[in-house]
């Protein structure tokens, strides 16, 4: 039985350590700039967590095997313990724990204290039950104002986000329900919530940050390489949860002004 045991748990180990070393259901290709040090932060975590996990299941297995019951086995007696490994394990693993979270919240702060750089490309992101809609403030580079009073998520659109018409800010805003963005140019992030928390996901750009009603939540990136990627929502926020999803079109700086430039002259 302890041989039986022993097996099932190195087999266990071995099995899910396999899907890890494979990357079997790792992330899409990285398409942003913190990409790569957001990579890096995954394969440090992996690897140390990976090697810590290996040796713990290997001893259990083999623990498991080394004291199962044979009829010369002494009576079972009440150990405490060591308090010395106790303090030692339970400090290494807080050092570790506090260390890569140090470590990972440096990428997630540059880009959410920092400032965008001047120039950057300005989207506003609302998440509503259950679809994004995306704002362009347009030439004169202002949001026009909006309204939770003017917020009609049945009408979509500049209706859906509560766009107040009657703002000389807003004659230029163009919401849309795809996202564009020009390729290598910092994108200076508005991320607001109609409803309930949602969270803007978009795995290629390794990019994910909540939407809380009541918040403007100010976020930027870099898109880095053209191409069409998904966006999620990673919070669960409702039976429609499932399908609010959307696109995010990376194009040259020329294909995104042309783009822009189309959906300003249907407004028209
Ligand atoms: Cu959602």
């Amino acid at each position: 039985m302890g041989l039986a045991l022993l097996a099932l748990i190195w087999l266990i180990t071995l099995i899910s350590t396999y899907f890890f070393v494979a990357k079997t259901w790792w992330l899409p290709v990285g398409a942003s700039a913190a990409a790569g040090w957001i990579d890096g932060q995954f394969k440090l975590t992996y690897i140390i967590m990976g090697i810590i996990f290996v040796a713990a299941q290997m001893s259990l297995g083999y623990l498991v095997w080394r004291y199962r019951e044979t009829p010369k086995s002494p009576p079972v007696a009440y150990s405490h313990g060591n308090t010395t490994l106790e303090v030692i394990w339970t400090v290494l693993t807080a050092v570790l724990f506090i260390g890569l979270n140090l470590m990972g919240s440096r990428v997630w702060a540059s880009e959410r204290w920092d400032a965008a750089p001047a120039g950057s490309t300005q989207v506003e992101v609302t998440g509503m039950q259950f679809a994004w809609y995306f704002r362009y403030p347009g030439p004169d580079g202002k949001y026009g104002a909006t309204s939770p009073k003017l917020m009609d998520p049945s009408s979509g659109g500049e209706a859906a986000v509560g766009l107040d018409t009657s703002d000389a800010a807003a004659k230029d805003d163009v919401v849309t329900g795809t996202m564009y963005l020009p390729v290598n140019r910092e994108v200076d992030i508005s991320l607001r919530s109609v409803d309930v928390i949602h969270s803007f996901f978009v795995p290629s750009l390794r990019f994910k940050q909540d939407a809380v009603p009541g918040l403007n939540i100010h976020m930027h990136f870099k898109p880095t390489a053209i191409g069409e990627y998904e966006i999620a929502c990673a919070e669960l926020c409702g039976l429609g949860h499932y399908k609010m999803h959307g696109m995010v079109h990376v194009v040259s700086q020329e294909d995104f002004d042309k783009w822009l430039a189309a959906r300003e002259a249907e407004k028209q």
